[in-house]
């Protein structure tokens, strides 16, 4: 087999730079060791940055996300019973969108399978070869036999746990870590949202946030320990915590249901230098990682297919390698931007075990600024909606 870009990953950043690529007459191939429904059946993010749905309009896949997305305006940041709002329109004439990173996938899914072959599912041993020679491949197995892709480049769109970061040697490859002692517990419920916007909450209990899918799903979610296990969590035990986290106001009006999904991730900062070896380019997850708390991870990894795909058009269409040889160092400048911004707001909402008074004190006069101060609301408005790419 033979490919101009082999991408190794069908998450969202694998499948979007696929679909960018081939409405460029570019050809790839997608390499995904899971089955389409299994990848479907992850919940993860929710929130898109205005950057990040243009891609989307610009793989010709934005219809559905046009029709059935919400545009937000703005979110409301809350601490015990008090509350303010963060109006992103005000301050940076933009806004995001809530539309699901399921939804983002299967829009994705729906287009790249559209031509024969292009997303290889179900495959397993993927590994890449040669990556520092002009002439790179990828081997794999499909239906118990080895195939080996040859191809003019490799991006490495397989999320954290992927082959392709290890194949960084280790003596070249710089690791940037920071793991939070806690992890969100998040429930997916067939009922209407407590609040039109997202309400962050601070609370002595620990962090909550109240987010959805539309006007009949909801995302909630709660700070946790590490040790806990999903099955720890009636649902009753859920709704009860998270009413206690928001202001009451809002408790009040909380409309709980049945779980339709319940899982807990863990909180980590990541990054890793470079994001190129010869041939090989790193996006998204497999590059990065960052806590959820600013909706940054899907967000991420479209600023990284940005650079990654107008590198390649460059490159395929003048035969000039400049984005290419620029990719790592443009990726990573607004990457580390993104990582400051999530552990910033992961520090300003969630309870630490180890803060003392005098942090906790901190923690308030932050939130009070943040309240008090436009330009403090300015400065989170722009990184919220999206640093330019
Ligand atoms: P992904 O991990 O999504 O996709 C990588 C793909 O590669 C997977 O389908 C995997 O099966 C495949 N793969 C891995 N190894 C392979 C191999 N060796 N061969 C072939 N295929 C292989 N972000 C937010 O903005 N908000 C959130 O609330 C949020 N919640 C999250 C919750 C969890 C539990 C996790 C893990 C992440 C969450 N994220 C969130 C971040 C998440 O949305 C990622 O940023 C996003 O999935 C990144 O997409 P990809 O880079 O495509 O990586
Ligand atoms: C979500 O809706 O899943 C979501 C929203 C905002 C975040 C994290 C997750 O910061």
């Amino acid at each position: 087999m033979r490919t101009q870009v082999a991408i190794i990953g069908g998450g969202p950043s694998g499948l979007l730079l696929s679909q960018l690529l081939h409405k460029k007459g570019i050809d790839s191939v997608v390499l995904e060791r899971r089955s389409r429904d299994y990848v479907l059946g992850r919940i993860r993010a929710g929130i898109l940055e205005t950057g990040f749905v243009g891609l989307m309009r610009e793989a010709g896949v934005g219809e559905r996300m046009d029709n059935e997305s919400y545009v937000h305006d703005g979110t409301l940041i809350s601490y015990g019973d008090e509350e303010f709002e963060i109006n992103f329109k005000e301050h940076t004439g933009t806004s995001v969108i809530v539309y699901g990173q399921t939804e983002v996938t299967r829009d994705l899914y729906d287009a790249c399978q559209q031509d024969e072959g292009r997303v290889l599912t179900e495959v397993s041993a993927v590994m890449p070869h040669d990556l520092k020679t002009d002439a790179p491949y990828v081997t794999f197995m499909k239906d118990g036999k080895v195939v080996r892709l040859d191809c003019d480049y490799v991006a490495g769109c397989d999320g954290f746990h992927g082959v392709s970061r290890q194949q960084i040697p280790e003596d070249v490859r710089r690791e940037y870590e920071k793991t939070y002692p806690f992890g969100w517990l998040g429930i997916l419920s067939e009922t209407p949202p407590v609040h039109e916007e997202l309400i962050y909450a601070n609370s002595e209990r620990g962090f909550a946030l109240c987010s959805m899918r539309n006007e009949n799903l909801s995302r909630y979610y709660v700070q946790c320990p590490l040790t806990d296990k999903p099955e720890d969590w009636s649902d009753e035990r859920f709704w009860e915590e998270l009413k206690q986290r928001i202001p009451a106001k809002h408790a009040a009006n909380l409309i709980t249901g049945p779980s339709i999904e319940k899982s807990i991730a863990p909180l980590r900062s990541f990054v890793c230098e470079p994001m190129r070896w010869g041939r090989l380019f790193l996006c998204g997850d497999a590059a990065h990682i960052v806590p959820p708390t600013g909706a940054k991870g899907l967000n991420t990894a479209a600023s990284d297919i940005h650079y990654l795909y107008h590198g390649l058009v460059q490159f395929y269409e003048q035969k000039d390698t400049e984005g290419l040889d620029s990719y790592s160092e443009k990726a990573l400048a607004r990457i580390w931007k993104a990582e400051r911004f999530s552990w910033w707001m992961t520090t300003l909402l969630h309870r630490f075990p180890d803060q003392t008074e005098f942090d906790l004190k901190i923690q308030r006069a932050e939130l009070e600024f943040l309240r008090s101060n436009e330009a403090a609301q300015k400065v989170m408005a722009e990184n919220y909606v999206g640093l330019p790419y």
